[in-house]
């Protein structure tokens, strides 16, 4: 169950809207809530219809509804949102009830749903239903299955729930410029039978790219390939939130990808398997174990793992330009090469803005307290409790503890390691070292009961 406080902090979050239309409308449309805040909100337990395990959406929320004879009502409103991206930067995006991406969408299997959908952008919309099986004119592809919300206009959209599963909304009017702006948000199916595909903990998100270059808050929407900002739910890290589990429980995460471009997903610590799909579930016999899925462009891959393996454990997107924040794309590589001051000055001179990598990879720039454009983060950073994280975009860490209480998802801080279990240093006294000759003999064939040989060196 939900605890008290949580229900207080969710609803305390909560502003609501003005009203919307005319006052004949106001009275047949739900309230529209809103949020503005960018931390993972507890999870929506339902207050009528069937029970269900919800879902925890990555710093982001599920939207209330309210039944009116038999119907489940949604209210979206697409509208201009303020996105923190991480602390120390902030986008103008485009989104849905407060929030880039929208609020996640609840359902049950068999429920009737309706959606009333608002536009307060400047330009029309129309909101699409990914994955999720209705009429033809409830599609919402604008002209092609219904005319686009104009401005200021409110359209409702009505269908029933038949299949259980992991979908997505999304605009089909002006797509390019609309996803660009953050406009998404996801869609949850539940099963009617709450015995069938459960699981402790249900994680969802959505992964997108933007183009907002150093200094601006704008993205840049008529970008094709050169996108600068990865994001999880419009979030980079370190202002990614954990996703925390107990020990033995069944973890899902719903990962969804609307960037325009593919994102292998890889997971520490644990093996998963792929249950799910934007086309429904995949049944036991067709799943293999996987450590790492990759997740193409429009599409939800389910993942399920039991969190066995207590430790703060890395999820990613292997693409390691992903994992970092914005950078320069001027950057050269000076591996090798020492670099004066001073060069470095006469070329930002010619060049401003120009930060070369360090002349021993890039790890420098995740300490360097680098003065650089407002409201821009520096590419890799976050802090580990043994240094900096040098990570930025695509990064998360699933924290399993022994003692996490049911539905608690508050970060439970950073992972004691049993003694004697981390990686140190170690004296070099007794090292085997070419020089010496010990490393070549023990590899070398020759060496046969080679163990003995080793070990005499110590
Ligand atoms: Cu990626």
């Amino acid at each position: 169950m939900m605890s008290r406080r949580s229900v207080i902090k969710s609803v305390a979050a909560f502003a609501s809207l003005a009203s919307v239309g005319g006052r004949v409308e106001a009275a047949a449309i739900p309230e529209a809530p809103r949020m503005t805040s960018a931390a993972t909100q507890p999870p929506t337990f339902p207050s009528s219809g069937p029970a269900y395990q919800p879902v925890v959406t990555l710093n982001g929320w599920s939207l209330p509804w309210r039944m009116n004879d038999g119907w489940k009502e949604f209210h979206l409103v697409a509208e201009p949102v303020t996105r923190e991206m991480a602390p120390g930067m902030t986008a103008r995006l485009w989104g849905y009830n407060g929030t880039s991406p929208g609020p996640t969408i609840e359902t049950v299997e068999g429920d009737k749903v309706r959606v009333f959908v608002t536009n307060k952008l400047p330009e029309h919309t129309a909101v699409h239903w990914h994955g999720i099986l209705l009429p033809a004119g409830m599609d919402g592809v604008g002209g092609v299955t219904q005319p686009h919300i104009p401005p200021n206009k409110t359209f409702v959209y009505e269908f029933e729930t038949k299949e259980s599963g992991s979908f997505m909304y999304h605009p089909h009017s002006d797509e390019m410029t609309q996803m660009a702006m953050g406009m998404m948000g996801m869609f949850v199916v539940h099963p009617r039978d709450q015995k069938f595909m459960r699981v402790d903990r249900d994680f969802v998100f959505l992964m997108s790219a933007f183009r907002i270059d150093p200094g601006a808050s704008l993205p840049q929407v008529a970008e094709m390939t050169d996108f600068n900002i990865w994001t999880w739910n419009s979030r980079v890290f370190p202002g990614i939130d954990p996703m925390p589990a107990r020990r033995g429980d069944r973890v899902r995460l719903r990962i969804a990808n609307l960037s325009m471009t593919n994102h292998p997903v890889h997971m520490h610590g644990h093996h998963f398997s792929v249950t799910g799909t934007d086309g429904g579930w995949i049944p036991e016999a067709a799943r293999w174990p996987e450590a790492t899925t990759d997740v193409p462009v429009g599409v939800i891959r389910a993942i399920e793992f039991v969190a066995d393996n207590p430790g703060d454990w890395p999820i990613h997107c292997h693409k390691s330009h992903h994992t970092m924040n914005a950078m320069g794309h001027a950057n050269r590589n000076f591996i090798g090469a020492s670099q004066k001051r001073d060069l470095v000055k006469a070329i930002g001179k010619l060049a401003p803005g120009y930060m070369p990598m360090g002349d021993a990879g890039m790890a420098d720039m995740g300490e360097m307290a680098m003065p650089g454009p407002a409201n821009t983060l520096p590419m890799m950073s976050g802090e580990g409790q043994f240094g900096p994280a040098e990570m930025g975009g695509m990064f998360a860490l699933i924290k399993v503890r022994e003692d996490l209480a049911a539905n608690d998802y508050r970060d439970p801080g950073q992972y004691q390691h049993p003694a004697g279990t981390v990686a140190h240093e170690v004296g070099t006294e007794g090292a085997n070292t070419p020089e010496k000759g010990g490393a070549a003999d023990a590899m070398s064939p020759a060496a046969g009961s080679a163990g003995g040989a080793h070990m005499h060196h110590h």
